[in-house]
């Protein structure tokens, strides 16, 4: 296959890792911290997690002599979504897997969990590897949405792994992957089966983060790639000061995503969905606040701007975020009744649902009845394995742009408003899932992948791989794993209650969030649109290797800055 010149000269990029592992895999040692405790229903994961619950935190250091250590063959999944770096995971994984003896052996399950379930593989070469290094994308071995969690399926990763010698898996994924991750590491540490699971955070989402992981990987690259993208689109609303565009941002749950391209690129409006549930507001107000903007920028003659919306928003709004709840009862109810397989259209198959809707919670059934056809349609899809519903396939943007227009109409039948408004919408998601990884991507995920094969090495079962320090240097960054159980939490999901990795949604006390309040008055109504422009792998330091404001604000020196100002006012 060719190749792009890009990537001839990505491929040749050899990642830095963090100084505890910089002099081989052989020379890590183990520093062990305090056991630990999950985040909340301590009790009760307890007992679902007997042999691995309470691990201690294990940081990594550089060791005098090199060990000898046993040779082994591991497996590796990718899970979820597609997220730029993960590749390299599985590169430096590979490369130190092969440190420790040439014969060991690295097999790649295709198709995300189910691969290993079902026993497709692949196993890795040289020549296959060295074909893949700093790409963005899954193609490698693919990846899949399977929940682990069935006595069955893990009975088959169990028999699939003898049959293939492995006694490690690693599984990179999100937080309901590495959920997997955990179940799967009790099972087999409850069965003695000898077989290790290391999970790895990844998620262009952001929302895999916690006081010891800074960050997921691919969140960097992705928000990167979507500022460009915004930059662009702001640059070509002030060049024909014609549209107004509203760009949804993936990321399904919490607005990192959106957060961080707000602060690159200063959009008129960046809604925030933590936001408007902490402040429950209604669609309505929704509408009314986007559209007092609009009104004033036309007033000031500009009738364009951008605004941001996040991916979920729909499922943070109060009124909606009951209908989805009640609407999730009502289909498990009826999805399978007579009435509803046998309606042949949308119109019928909302008939059976409102009537539904009505008799169990009519508030809902009112929201329902409200929304336009497009909008019901795209609710009643199925949901994913996690029992999420597929926010990427709700058209928000075209929802806001609808109800703003006939607010305006309104306001120009009183006299009040006079300006055109024309809407554009956009959705970036996908666009940003594969894109080559930054820097910052391809060094971080590199470490995690080879901090991952520590772990194994150190035979523990049960961690996350986590490399933490991440706003300074690589060589200062900090290597060691993280107990899986530590960041859990018990949840509903579909009706019954799981163990869960907790998502982090964005802090509204938090420094990334103050930041985008004290500006988006001014970014409201000023155009002070900022051009981030592509990612760029090649030039200075400050370019190539910067970081996202988000690890910035939350760990990095405009933090540290903050703190020796205030130091400076005791002073
Ligand atoms: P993960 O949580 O698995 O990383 O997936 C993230 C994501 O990209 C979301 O931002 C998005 O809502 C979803 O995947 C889209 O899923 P799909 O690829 O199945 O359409």
């Amino acid at each position: 296959m060719s190749i792009s010149i890009l990537q001839s000269y990505r491929t040749k990029y050899q990642p830095r890792l963090p100084r505890a592992l910089r002099k081989g895999i052989r020379r890590v040692a183990v520093v062990t911290g305090d056991v630990t405790d999950s985040i909340s229903h301590q009790q009760e994961l307890r007992s679902m997690f007997p042999n691995t619950y309470g691990q201690p935190v294990l940081t990594f250091k550089s060791g005098k002599k090199p060990k000898y250590l046993q040779p082994k063959n591991i497996g590796v999944i990718l899970s979820g979504g597609q997220a730029p770096g993960g590749h390299n995971v599985i590169i430096g994984l590979y490369d130190a897997l092969k440190q420790i003896h040439p014969r060991n052996q690295l097999y790649g399950f295709l198709g995300g969990p189910s691969g290993i379930v079902d026993n497709r593989y692949m196993l890795f070469t040289d020549e296959i590897i060295d074909s893949y290094r700093n790409t963005g994308g899954f193609d490698l071995i693919g990846s899949g949405r399977t929940k682990l969690e069935k006595e069955e399926q893990f009975m088959k990763v169990w028999a699939n792994c003898k049959e293939l010698d492995i006694s490690g898996i690693v599984i990179i994924g999100g937080d309901d992957s590495n959920t997997n991750a955990a179940l799967l590491a009790e099972w087999l540490k409850s069965k003695n089966a000898g077989i290790n699971v290391i999970g790895c955070p990844k998620t262009i989402d952001g929302d895999l983060k916690n006081a010891q992981i800074e960050t997921s990987f691919g969140f960097d690259t992705a928000t990167k790639t979507y500022a460009e993208m915004v930059g662009n689109i702001e640059r070509d609303a002030i060049s024909a000061k014609k549209y107004w565009h509203f760009i949804k941002l993936m990321g399904r749950s919490a607005t990192h995503v959106g957060l961080e391209v707000a602060l690159q690129t200063h959009p008129n409006i960046t809604l925030i969905s933590e936001e408007v549930e902490a402040s429950a507001m209604s669609l309505n107000q929704i509408v009314t606040e986007m559209t007092d903007i609009i009104v004033t920028r036309s007033q000031q003659g500009k009738n364009y701007g951008v605004a941001v919306i996040p991916e979920g928003l729909i499922e943070f709004i109060p009124e909606m975020k009951k209908l989805i709840v009640n609407l999730n009862d009502s289909m498990a109810l009826v999805e399978n009744s007579a009435e509803y397989k046998q309606a042949t259209d949308d119109q019928t198959r909302f008939g059976v649902i409102l009537n539904h809707l009505s008799q169990t919670a009519p508030d809902s059934a009112q929201v329902f009845n409200s929304l336009p056809t497009l909008i019901k349609a795209q609710l009643l899809l199925d949901r994913d394995p996690h029992g999420n519903i597929q926010v990427s396939k709700i058209d928000t943007e075209q929802l806001l742009i609808s109800m703003i227009k006939e607010r305006l109409n309104a306001l120009k039948a009183e006299g009040k408003y006079d300006g055109k408004f024309s809407g554009q919408a956009h959705f970036f998601g996908y666009e940003g899932r594969c894109a080559f990884p930054s820097n910052f991507d391809a060094n971080y995920c590199y470490a995690l992948g080879y901090n991952a094969c520590a772990l194994l090495q150190a035979e523990q079962t049960g961690y996350i791989s986590c490399i933490k320090n991440l706003s300074a240097p690589t060589r200062k960054w900090i290597a060691g794993g993280t107990p899986l159980t530590m960041m859990m939490t018990v949840e509903k999901r579909h009706g019954e209650f799981k163990p869960v990795i907790q998502k982090a949604l964005v802090d509204l006390n938090g420094p990334v969030f103050k930041c985008l309040q004290n500006n988006r008055q001014k970014w409201a109504l000023e155009d002070d649109y900022q051009f981030p422009g592509a990612i760029q792998y090649f030039g200075p330091d400050e370019v190539v290797n910067a970081t996202t404001k988000t690890l910035e604000l939350e760990k990095g020196k405009m933090k540290q800055r903050k703190w020796y100002n205030r130091l400076r006012l005791f002073r």
